[in-house]
């Protein structure tokens, strides 16, 4: 139990790491998207600080978990989980879209060590992790694959094709988190083109599926370290966009809105 409590403490003071120096990158670059960098960093903080098994001076290492960053347009909280995991120096973040840098605007494996795949049109992550998760189930690997997707992003096809895929050659070694913040770009997403009940589909395409508050760590913790069912399990993750800075959660405006410098004083007083 100390253990687990050291665990869920550690994410704790790593998401906030990463909430603060991604809205840093966000304010110097004066672009991004903050709003779903806040609703996913805390799925992604326990992944890389609770559940996966890596070793960041090895990028490549064969039997590594995966982790697929779907919704690739989040590169506030994948490069900055990837560098508090120690797979590049943070002054790296410092370039952040700045003409040259490896750390574009969209994710690109070619450039960054930790990038599994190159991730921004949506809709393409839970297909590759599904394929990645295939290879290993016929070699008889150890390794677990993750893969976050938004709830928006669902709209797309492709993501109901890997799911049918997925549930019918039982990949229990294959979990799929979605960031469900029920906003997308510009609107809802059960305004936009509705996906309620998401549990009940997931389950129909023979998942197991477990829904919770995606930004309580302990309970991340305990549902992505739960023993393997021989299926391949959704964590549907109920999550704010915005999360942790008052005048951006719940707000669409902010899917990719940019702080002004009272903005970013403000945000930096209220993420401690
Ligand atoms: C195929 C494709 N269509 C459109 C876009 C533009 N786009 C980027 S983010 C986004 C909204 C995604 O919403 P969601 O998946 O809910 O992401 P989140 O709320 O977690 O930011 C859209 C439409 C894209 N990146 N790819
Ligand atoms: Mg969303």
């Amino acid at each position: 139990m100390t253990l687990h409590n050291d665990t869920v403490s550690r994410i704790k003071d790593k998401a906030l790491w990463m909430r603060r120096r991604a809205f840093k990158m966000v304010h110097d670059a004066q672009l991004g998207h903050p709003g779903g960098d806040f609703s996913a960093i805390d799925v992604i903080a326990t992944l890389y600080f609770g559940v996966m098994s890596y070793d960041a001076t090895q990028p490549n290492l064969p039997n590594r978990d995966r982790f697929i960053m779907s919704k690739g347009h989040a590169t506030g909280a994948l490069y900055t989980v990837l560098c508090a995991a120690g797979y590049f120096p943070e002054s790296w973040l410092d370039t952040y879209m700045q003409p040259r840098s490896l750390l574009n605007g969209h994710p690109n494996r070619n450039y960054l060590p930790g990038v599994e795949t190159n991730t921004g049109p949506l809709g393409h992550g839970l297909p590759v992790a599904t394929g990645i998760a295939i290879s290993g189930q016929i070699t008889g690997s150890d390794y677990r694959t993750f893969v976050l997707t938004g709830d928006g992003e669902l709209q797309e096809g492709s993501n109901w094709e890997a799911a049918m895929t997925a549930g019918h050659r039982k990949l229990g070694n294959l979990t799929w988190i979605v960031d469900r913040n029920r906003l997308q770009q510009g609107a809802g997403t059960e305004e936009t083109n509705g996906l309620d009940p998401l549990d009940k589909k997931f389950e129909a395409f023979g998942w197991d599926v477990q829904m919770l508050d995606g930004h309580d760590h302990a309970a991340l913790l305990t549902a992505l370290t739960a023993a393997p069912t021989g299926k391949p399990r959704a964590i549907i993750a109920n999550t704010i966009k915005g999360k942790g800075v008052s005048f951006m959660e719940n707000k669409a405006s902010w899917h990719h809105g940019v702080p002004n410098a009272d903005q970013f004083a403000t945000a930096m007083k209220e993420l401690v």
